[in-house]
């Protein structure tokens, strides 16, 4: 029952992650879509399913870290703790494809290693690993942004006789107690890998390369009580998210630390270090820390005078302490600089002292130090964003590639479409909104499910932005970017952690709330940014 004739599927999904998985929904329960998913995991969970690392868990608080449309779930849920642990996320998105019956519309175990646009017949060709190729009119991506790793090549690595692992393709089954544990990276991962490990390892070798601004996280138990009333208030909750910044589920503050005494803002940051969470310490504390100097300052000194205070060994500390802005996606983590305080923890700060290469029995410095380890964790993140996209063989018009197309760095149009690739949508493309994500990939994939609903609606064939509507929303995102510290930081949010990666902007960081204005400011402006060919205009 495929609507498009000649077509194997109407829509091809890629992705069963909460975009994917959404998306899946969307077109094939509620319009009716002949649809087929892949994903080359095994299973649903997308993140989830891939980052099975000790501590793994999101630091969006728990009743925000789901879909807003499910209200049937939402009142079974029972969330123990602020925050989810992975095992949980897991456990969530398994009940969602249970309870709207996705799995059946998936290809597990099944990578995609092209699509590639007909214009003969307007449809995708999408090419499988498993050797199999299907048509479809449409083909909406739900890749992740945070997804592909990034695996740093060291010289040797082959001659280590322990074991490598990356955190973002856990294996199950890993036992650290008793190890002599490595982990290269101390980014929101690594923080959390290293807290996990640090009790249970016999010897742990953390490999800094940046020092970070790390707070609380504040995982404290969720009594009934609370949850009741999250239940009971949820459209209100929702509501609040969908129009806030950041989409946390607090208020982001109105406040400048600019204006504010000295004795003020201390007691604003120590009140919100005792509340614990990363993205509330830098949103909901003040208003300007992310685009001020002084106001970044006077968080970046707070975060310092901590770590001053909680390390023992001032040379430890001093190695902690970041020298750089606090414009990094915001950490937090369990008691993490107290780590440091462990007799089984050693810190080797590689930005002074660079690994020069793995040993047959672990790592060796440049300065000839080697440290002998049995496992080695790489919690070296991703090549975020635009990463799954150039790995795969994607040609629109003429056969053009996305490779080509970003070469300079990725761009996008509202973060989910590209000029030269007809009705192709991306969930947390490129430009898209730098916030909690569940709630931004509801917002695209709705927008997603509407623009088809509505091609169907009226019989058009096909939908890509114009050249002009696409470099007018990038050169916004650049604009806003720039009114932010967030440039001046090395991190993926602008691809700087990628060696060889062009700097390239690659968020929406005006807000939730401002997003869903301009995207559904085209929708209702008829999408006259997209062009749109009708089956008779070809006929
Ligand atoms: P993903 O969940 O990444 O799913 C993408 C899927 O696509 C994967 O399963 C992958 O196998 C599949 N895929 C990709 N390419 C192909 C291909 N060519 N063929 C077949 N399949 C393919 N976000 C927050 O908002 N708050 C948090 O606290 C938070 N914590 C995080 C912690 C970790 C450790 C990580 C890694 C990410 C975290 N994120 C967090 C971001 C998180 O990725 C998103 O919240 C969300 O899970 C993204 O969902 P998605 O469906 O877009 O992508
Ligand atoms: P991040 O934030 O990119 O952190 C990666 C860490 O690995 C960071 O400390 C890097 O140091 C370090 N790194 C990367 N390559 C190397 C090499 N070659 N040598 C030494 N150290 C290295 O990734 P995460 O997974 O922690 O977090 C990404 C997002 O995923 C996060 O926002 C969560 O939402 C989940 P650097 O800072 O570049 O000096």
């Amino acid at each position: 029952n495929t609507k498009t004739v000649g077509a194997d599927f109407d829509a091809v999904v890629i992705g069963a992650g909460f975009g994917g998985l959404y998306a899946v929904h969307k077109l094939r329960n509620e319009q009716g879509l002949n649809v087929r998913g892949y994903d080359s995991a095994s299973d649903v969970g997308g993140t989830w399913w891939w980052n099975r690392y000790p501590g793994a868990l999101s630091d969006t608080e728990s009743y925000v870290y789901r879909y807003s449309f499910d209200k049937e779930l939402l009142q079974k849920g029972r969330w123990k703790t602020r925050y989810l642990t992975q095992p949980e996320i897991l456990k969530y998105m398994n009940e969602v494809a249970d309870h709207l019956d996705l799995r059946r519309s998936y290809k597990f175990d099944t990578k995609v290693d092209g699509a590639h646009y007909n214009e003969k017949t307007g449809l995708w060709n999408v090419i499988t690993d498993s050797g199999e190729t299907v048509t479809a009119k449409y083909l909406v991506t739900g890749l992740g942004l945070l997804s592909a790793t990034n695996v740093p090549k060291f010289k040797g690595i082959g001659d280590f006789k322990g074991r490598v692992l990356h955190t973002g393709a856990w294996p199950e089954g890993v036992d650290l107690s008793n190890k002599r544990v490595g982990i290269i990276g101390t980014g929101s991962t690594g923080v959390q890998v290293i807290t996990a490990t640090a009790p249970v390892a016999k010897h742990l070798t953390v490999f800094q390369r940046s020092a970070q601004y790390v707070v609380p996280i504040g995982n404290t138990p969720q009594d009934d009580a609370t949850i009741a009333e999250q239940k009971a208030n949820y459209d209100k909750i929702w509501d609040q998210v969908k129009n806030s910044v950041v989409a946390f589920g607090f208020e982001e503050s109105v406040e400048p630390a600019e204006t504010t005494s000295p004795e003020e803002r201390e007691r604003v940051f120590e009140a919100a270090w005792q509340r614990g969470g990363g993205f509330y310490f830098m949103f909901g504390t003040f208003c300007d820390i992310a685009t001020s100097q002084v106001a970044n300052d006077a968080a970046a000194d707070f975060i310092k005078g901590k770590i001053k205070q909680i390390v023992k060994d001032p040379k430890v500390a001093e190695k902690l302490t970041p020298k750089d802005l606090y414009a990094k996606r915001p950490l937090c983590g369990n008691n993490y600089y107290e780590v440091y305080n462990r007799d089984n923890v050693t810190l080797a700060d590689v930005k002074a002292d660079p690994i020069a290469e793995f040993t047959p029995n672990g790592i060796r410095l440049e300065s000839g130090e080697e440290h002998e380890l049995d496992i080695v964790i790489f919690a070296t993140g991703f090549d975020a964003v635009d990463g799954n996209y150039v790995k795969m063989d994607l040609r629109g018009r003429g056969g053009v590639t996305m490779r080509d197309t970003w070469k300079e760095g990725p761009l996008g149009y509202l973060g989910m479409m590209e000029v030269d690739f007809p009705n192709f949508f991306m969930i947390l493309g490129p430009n898209g909104p730098f916030t909690n994500l569940p709630p931004s990939i509801e917002t695209q994939v709705e927008w997603i499910a509407d623009t088809i609903c509505a091609m169907e609606e009226e019989g058009v064939q096909s939908v890509e932005p114009t050249v002009e509507a696409r470099d007018a929303w990038v050169g916004t995102c650049r604009e806003i970017a720039d009114m932010t510290l967030f440039p001046k930081a090395e991190s993926w949010i602008f691809g700087a952690n990628i060696p060889g990666k062009k700097n390239a902007v690659m968020f929406y960081m005006a807000g939730i709330g401002n997003y869903r204005n301009a995207i559904n400011g085209v929708k209702d402006d008829g999408y006259a940014s997209l062009m749109r060919n009708r089956v008779a205009e070809k006929a």
